[in-house]
């Protein structure tokens, strides 16, 4: 079994949209989450919105913005999922001290954005907000867990998504690099970690992977919402390291792999372009500095015209990240033959592969293709690697004011298992933080029941529990995997 390199980051991650609650507390605006209501467990959660004067819901990808013209509403009839979540806002304290009893080396979590900058156009930042996180990375530092900041998780503040029509304009790169800005210079000495955009790449993973079927329109808008994001993160970088030269940024990449669906040539040349369009284009662009050849390729293939300065281009050079970051969940086949056996459910979509096991939400587990995935990432950038997130959500059972969840732990051990020999192909791989160390909103259906924590916490889809909460097994399980630099699995 492999020994994990000495000081490898062991640890979990959340989201402040996902955790939090008090939406409206400590000065805090609205997010476009905040105006998000659960789905089903299947189906994705809506937006809420008025638009020419009605009331108007309309299903929401993760990440997605008001569609344009529509102002985010919260209508009284409706459950929202993220005002309360499981009051991580005041139950940090208890929370934290969890994870350090398991061991925890570093704890991803993201700034609520409009914690900072209550609609994103204030000069000044909101003390309060400024000082709620203060007060949790203090707490994390008595336990020497360092924390790995995400900057943007799915959370812009409403207001601004509504004017800048969810960065369909240049003014979001200023709004964002003010409040990027304010946090380097805010927490210098606290933090050392930083991630500039959640799963960048969901973008254009929305529009045809997730068994969706974007319109050029829609081509056109998140390429352009894209490069915006490019920019953005390429003077945060900049703007990071000029602030404190040991700060580590990272971008973060909605990790799927692909494969051909079958041997056909034709499956093939998809597959490598599913690559290209979904992975590659992102990750190129913010590694590298500069759009790849194949860019010019798919803004054709939809018919797509950019607003690209040669400022924008020098930036993106200037800027480009510290780390590779991903997050994995499953892989996908792609094939341009009629598809017997279909996967669907949000992030999921293609065809059946024979050889893998899905989750109740058709999500293929598939530990090899992340060591498959970490060692063509590594090959393309030789950048040192994190797995920011991985796991399995799945519908928990309480027994005896526990879970036991060994299916959860079957899939945390194989997939420690892969990086293990990731690691000893020469990947230089840091860390690896497991998806909502304790259990959160869902970030696509909006349920609590699809469930992916270390530990429990009582608290349903309709809102009812007491917010207790309990360590299921894996708990003690993931104590020892990291007592034992992953050699005790
Ligand atoms: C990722 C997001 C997370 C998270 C996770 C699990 O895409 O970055 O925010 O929620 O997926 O997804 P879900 O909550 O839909 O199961």
């Amino acid at each position: 079994m492999t020994k994990f390199p000495k000081g490898f980051l062991w640890g979990g991650a959340t989201a402040a949209n996902q955790v939090e609650g008090g939406y409206d507390e400590g000065g805090k605006g609205l997010s476009v989450t905040d105006v998000q209501t659960a789905g089903s467990l299947e189906a994705p959660r809506y937006l809420t919105y008025t638009l020419d004067g009605k009331k108007q819901k309309s299903p929401a990808l993760p990440g997605q913005g008001l569609p344009k013209g529509a102002k985010g509403a919260i209508f009284d009839d409706e459950y929202y999922p993220n005002h309360v979540a499981i009051d991580f806002y005041h139950h940090y304290k208890e929370d934290i001290k969890l994870f350090a009893e398991m061991g925890f080396k570093v704890y991803r979590l993201s700034i609520a954005w409009t914690r900072i900058f209550p609609t994103g156009l204030e000069d000044e930042p909101n003390q309060e907000g400024l000082d709620f996180y203060r007060r949790v990375f203090e707490e994390l530092k008595k336990y020497d867990i360092e924390p790995l900041v995400t900057i943007s998780h799915y959370e812009d503040p409403l207001t601004l998504s509504e004017k800048y029509n969810d960065w369909g304009d240049r003014g979001m790169i200023d709004a964002y690099v003010k409040y990027a800005t304010t946090l380097f210079k805010e927490y210098k000495g606290l933090v050392k970690y930083w991630l500039t955009f959640n799963e960048i790449n969901t973008a254009l993973l929305g529009l045809s992977t997730f068994g969706g079927n974007g319109k050029d329109e829609d081509f056109q808008h998140n390429y352009q919402k894209l490069h915006y994001e490019f920019v953005a993160s390429a003077r945060a970088v900049k703007a990071a390291h000029e602030i404190d030269p040991n700060y580590v940024v990272g971008n973060m990449i909605c990790g799927i792999v692909f494969y051909p669906g079958s041997p056909d040539p034709k499956d093939v040349l998809l597959n490598r372009y599913s690559w290209e369009q979904n992975i590659f284009y992102c990750g190129d662009v913010q590694c590298k500095g500069k759009y790849p050849t194949f860019a010019k390729r798919l803004w054709a293939e939809h018919n797509v015209h950019l607003d690209i300065t040669d400022q924008d281009l020098q930036e993106l050079k200037e800027g480009t990240v510290d780390m590779y970051t991903f997050s994995y969940y499953m892989s996908n086949m792609v094939t341009t033959h009629e598809v017997k056996d279909k996967v669907g459910g949000n992030f999921a979509a293609g065809a059946k592969n024979p050889y893998l096991n899905y989750s109740e939400w058709g999500w293929a587990t598939d530990p090899t293709g992340l060591q498959y995935y970490l060692e063509t990432i590594y090959d393309r950038y030789e950048l040192p690697v994190m797995v920011v997130e991985n796991g399995l959500g799945a519908v928990d059972k309480l027994e005896d004011g526990t879970v036991h969840d060994s299916y959860r732990i079957d899939y945390l051990r194989q997939h420690i298992e892969a990086m293990g020999k990731a690691i000893e192909n020469g990947v230089d791989l840091r860390g690896y933080t497991t998806w909502g160390c304790i259990d959160c909103v869902s970030a696509g259906t909006g349920q609590m029941s699809k469930r992916y924590g270390f530990i429990y916490v009582d608290r349903d889809d309709k809102g009812e529990g007491t917010l207790k909460r309990l360590p299921k097994d894996s708990f003690y399980w993931y104590k020892k995997v990291i007592a034992s630099d992953g050699t005790d699995l």
